[in-house]
């Protein structure tokens, strides 16, 4: 997993909208139904094959509530062949016990963020016992985990996880390192290789975002060393200097491009699935 051989392809994950920002202060910031299935098909169509969703209410405010949910699951289920995953990290405000209730959603997918970290000036608790119970629901539910990465911490943890509980549901491992969010890691080349350095043996596949101005720099470490790419204004909504952006697509295209000129052009939908071990 540390090697770029034998990687041919690229899955690009977009973030599309996050907990984070406000929309009064982002009014392009996908939040409704429409917005999020409308982003979806352009996002698929520029060569994103994952979608990491966070929903929102009908004041746009982060929500876990499991009508939304769902409604959002089969949404975009119905307009796209994207893998949907949902977070379970939901925005820092939530309780863990609500957490846990995203799996009765049914995404393909969920993340699993292996350790608690400083998240700006909040906290962003992942203790042992609830990435347990996590873990071991969503193999049951038979959803994919992708494990977040937000520390090297994390990366230790992760390993602790497979050795006492074994496999996901597919039999795959793959992970999401989330680097320069403050308190995590930072988004530099350096810290993204110790992560992958350490990665277990039993992780099959990799990918990296950079948080903000780390975005271009953690994409280009992450194609050379045979990871895949996460994008979005999740992460980050500044396309360049003085220009923010307006859609997500564009950050997947410029993702998409970059990936075909390393010769590692954008995975289908299908091919995703296959990589992550998601049920047909
Ligand atoms: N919104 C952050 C507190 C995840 O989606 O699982 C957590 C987060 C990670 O975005
Ligand atoms: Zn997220």
């Amino acid at each position: 997993t540390t090697s770029s051989a034998g990687v041919t392809g690229t899955l690009i994950t977009v973030a599309p909208t996050g907990a984070e920002h406000a929309k009064a202060d982002l009014p392009q910031l996908p939040t409704t139904l429409e917005e999020v299935v409308s982003t979806a098909v352009r996002c698929e169509a520029a060569g994103a094959s994952l979608i990491h969703l966070h929903i929102r209410d009908a004041e746009h405010r982060p929500t876990l509530d499991g009508g939304y949910l769902r409604a959002a699951v089969d949404a975009v289920r119905e307009a796209t062949d994207l893998v949907v995953q949902l977070s379970t990290g939901g925005s820092v405000h939530d309780p863990l016990e609500q957490r846990l209730t995203v799996l009765d959603a049914e995404p393909d997918s969920c993340s699993l963020t292996c350790g608690t970290t400083n998240f700006g000036d909040d906290v962003f608790l992942n203790p042992w016992g609830f990435m347990s119970d996590l873990y071991v629901q969503a193999q049951e539910r038979e959803v994919v985990p992708e494990f977040e990465l937000f520390d090297l911490g994390h990366v230790h943890a992760l390993a602790r996880l497979l050795d006492t509980h074994g496999l996901p549901f597919g039999g795959k491992v793959h992970v999401d390192f989330v680097t320069g969010v403050p308190g995590g890691m930072p988004a530099t080349t350096a810290a993204l290789m110790a992560g992958v350095s350490m990665l277990p043996a039993e992780v099959t596949s990799w990918s990296a975002t950079g948080i903000g101005r780390g975005h271009l720099p953690v994409m280009a470490a992450a194609l050379s060393a045979g990871g895949h790419l996460r994008v979005g204004m999740e992460d980050n909504v500044v396309f360049r200097r003085g220009q923010i952006v307006e859609h997500n697509d564009e950050l997947v295209a410029r993702a998409a491009g970059l990936a075909t000129v390393m010769q590692r052009p954008p995975l289908t939908c299908d091919e995703t699935r296959a990589l992550l071990g998601v049920k047909e």
